[in-house]
């Protein structure tokens, strides 16, 4: 018998061994995030014989480039993941094989086998079927691109662990129109974009290095995405330069192989500018004339070139308005020029007045959107799509849905959600903005008194339009991890996959990305989702509870505190404080009469103090601090409640995170927890700002008496 010490010895060194091997694991492990969601980590010998029925070889049935990436895409997923190579075999020889391809020539190679079900667009079916007899695992869709989506789609299985069993799915996207936009500029900057310099441009002109525009086409195939403006909104005409388009064009090449349309943000006044015309007057038939010849020039580089993206008489840019035409007139003169090639406008709706009166209480940025395009509703050409921010000002913490999605019955459009997280806490802020937009897409306008949520509006779906969908301004950039922070990556899958299926919850997307990205650990997907789902309501605790805006630095960088920068200018996106109270009335009764923008019942929800939601209630209404919410508190005491709660618990974020320290590769670990670490710093700087600014204005204190100390006296004049 071994005697108790030495027991205790081997012991001690199995530990150690044990913790040695541990170590060595996470290491080797670590990790860059430069994979994303498609890291195809090996599963465990447990989880792999779940798998043991896949068969062990492919054949594709043509050899087009999307259905070659396909086949790429599965055998380099399975020989990760599974550790095995799939035999590559000809389409003569099919049998016990995944089989991938659309469905005509499905039916060309297997007649025997009911396809009865027609895909529309880019959907895709995952189905378990005997060709000549021997089981094979289909991949088909009606297009190329389809197969494409439906092979991710299996990968993403397998690294979930999901049963293939006797699969038989079939997937629809819910809208054509699912694309991302890049404010890059052609000097490698990105505004807004916090994940260092443009994948495409540097000094001027197209990177010569395009590897990372290809791994970022095949990330936003991965997940649905169809098409990638890959230039800022505020366009350099030099965009349309001959020589650009020639440079633009290997971009195009390198989209090609992952079913990624490439688009152009233009300036309206190019034809003057780059033209040399003495005009853009899109009523001019040189300016019409220009158009098509630039758009035919662009077809002859690109001939699968999805279109333009326009920003005009917005924020300083150049319009239609210069020669007293409308949207639809400068965005017609376009459409038409890109119609016989298929292409689509996006012309942008954020057109407002940013000198607007602030002493006129009347005066409302949130009016501009539905003002100036709801009458042109039915003016514009059928590929025109009226591309809307979520809501009516710009990408706040929280806002209603636009009006205007229920304003426009005979006209395409589009939404457009912000994934770069420009007033949510630019990526060094934990913020899943997945629950946000959920609620907006699932806000039910109640057009006609009838079921019309916004999803159903933009998707065309509610009005049969031709066209319609689902915009994201992503801004990935040059960093190893695309924007800056691992975990605002769920920002840019779940807008795919809310893209591809709006009706997926907020719970199932960031479940899906927590596996994709981090591993099956439970302990792992346990924490980061629950992180995740709840990191919305946090931010906006500490930055701008009950409707009032991201309390930011509007006229600097989009990111600090500085409630006083709202007011006082032209950019109207005020708050309207002043020592009794705060908020800006927008009701129909004495206010801006925006709420008389909606339909009636929801005019009715907003308009009404009793109906309005605390968390919109600043937003539509003026009311002083002492005024009681639904919840029983008042409106000061809420606002000091909700910056302590919310500056606790991203404090309580770092401990949630420490928890997984030897559960996630430590590249990641570290990373995350520096920013965990530096938000909870900035989470109370947030906290003691609001808190002491609305004190001053006030005069009230805080009931738990936690800042008034700190704070000095209370402001007397009242500045209205
Ligand atoms: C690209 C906001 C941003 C601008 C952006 C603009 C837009 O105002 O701060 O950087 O410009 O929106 O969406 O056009």
């Amino acid at each position: 018998m071994r005697s108790t010490r030495s027991i205790k010895t081997a012991l001690r060194f199995a530990v150690l061994g044990a913790a040695l091997l541990c170590v060595l694991a996470v290491t080797a492990a670590a990790e860059t995030g430069a994979e994303a969601w498609l890291r195809y980590s090996a599963l465990s010998p447990q989880a792999a014989k779940t798998y043991q029925r896949l068969p062990h070889k492919t054949v594709v049935l043509d050899d087009f480039v999307v259905l070659k990436t396909a086949q790429q895409e599965l055998v380099r997923g399975v020989a990760q993941m599974l550790g095995e190579t799939l035999l590559v075999a000809e389409k003569s020889a099919p049998e016990n094989a995944i089989v991938l391809g659309t469905l005509p020539q499905l039916r060309a190679l297997a007649p025997e086998l009911h396809l009865p079900r027609d895909l529309r667009s880019d959907g895709y079916w995952l189905k378990t079927a005997k060709i000549r007899g021997s089981e094979c695992l289909l991949i088909t869709a009606s297009t190329d691109r389809g197969v494409l989506y439906g092979v991710f789609a299996l990968l993403s299985k397998i690294a979930r662990a999901e049963s293939l069993a006797a699969i038989d799915e079939e997937q629809q996207p819910y809208a054509p129109i699912r694309w991302v936009n890049q404010w890059d500029n052609l000097d490698g900057r990105i505004e807004r974009g916090y994940g260092g310099p443009s994948i495409f441009f540097a000094d001027g002109n197209v990177r010569g290095d395009l590897t990372r525009a290809s791994e970022y086409a095949r990330l936003l195939a991965s997940v649905g995405i169809n098409g990638c403006t890959i230039n800022n909104v505020n366009a350099a005409p030099g965009i349309l330069e001959d020589s650009f388009i020639a440079q633009v064009s290997r971009i195009a090449d390198v989209f090609r192989p992952w079913g990624v349309q490439l688009s152009l943000s233009v300036d309206m006044s190019s034809p003057k500018v780059i033209g040399g015309l003495d005009t853009f007057d899109p009523l001019d038939p040189r300016v019409a004339e220009w158009w098509r010849k630039i758009v035919d020039e662009i077809y002859r580089h690109i001939p699968d070139f999805g279109g333009f993206v326009v920003k005009a008489d917005s924020e300083g840019r150049l319009g239609p308005s210069t020669y007293g035409r409308t949207p639809a007139d400068a965005a017609n003169v376009i459409a038409r020029a890109l119609k016989p090639h298929g292409g689509v406008v996006f012309y942008r709706a954020f057109v407002y007045n940013h000198h607007l009166d602030w002493h006129e209480l009347k005066n409302d940025r949130a009016k501009a959107v539905y003002d100036n395009f709801h009458p042109l509703d039915g003016a514009f050409d059928d590929n025109v799509i009226i591309q809307i921010k979520n809501g009516p000002i710009d990408f706040q913490v929280r806002e209603p849905a636009s009006p205007l999605f229920a304003g426009l019955r005979r006209t395409n459009e589009a939404i457009e959600l912000q994934v770069t997280q420009e007033y949510t806490g630019q990526q060094r802020h934990l913020c899943f903005l997945v629950p946000m937009w959920k609620e907006v897409l699932d806000f039910d306008m109640r057009v006609d008194a009838n079921a019309t949520p916004v999803k159903d509006l933009v998707a065309g779906r509610t009005f049969h339009r031709p066209v319609g969908g689902f915009v994201g301004v992503a801004n990935v950039g040059m960093d190893a991890n695309w924007l800056g922070s691992p975990l605002a990556m769920a920002n840019l899958y779940g807008f795919g996959r809310l893209a591809w299926d709006p009706n997926l919850s907020a719970e199932k997307i960031i479940d899906e990305w927590t596996h994709l990205t981090f591993g099956s650990d439970p302990l792992v997907v346990k924490t980061i989702t629950a992180m995740q789902l709840t990191s919305w309501h946090v931010y906006e605790s500490y930055t701008g509870p009950l409707g009032a805006g991201t309390l930011t630095n509007i006229l600097g960088n989009h990111y600090d505190p500085g409630p006083e920068s709202s007011e006082e200018n032209g950019w109207g996106q005020w708050h309207r404080a002043d020592h009794q109270g705060i908020g800006m009335d927008r009701t129909i009764a004495t206010g801006t009469g925006y709420i008389g923008q909606y339909p009636p019942e929801v005019q009715k929800l907003y308009e009404s103090l009793a109906s309005c939601a605390d968390n919109l209630l600043l937003f539509f209404h003026h009311v002083p601090y002492t005024y009681v919410l639904h919840s029983g508190k008042t409106v000061i005491q809420h606002v000091y409640d909700s910056h302590y709660d919310g500056a606790d618990q991203a404090r309580d974020f770092i401990a949630q995170w420490q928890l997984l320290e030897r559960h996630v590769d430590q590249d990641r670990y570290h990373d995350i927890l520096q920013r965990l670490q530096y938000q909870a710093s900035q989470a109370i700087v947030w906290r003691d700002t609001i808190c002491k600014w609305i004190y001053r204005l006030s005069g009230i204190p805080d009931q738990k008496g936690r800042m008034q100390a700190a704070s000095g006296p209370p402001d007397t004049p009242d500045r209205h």
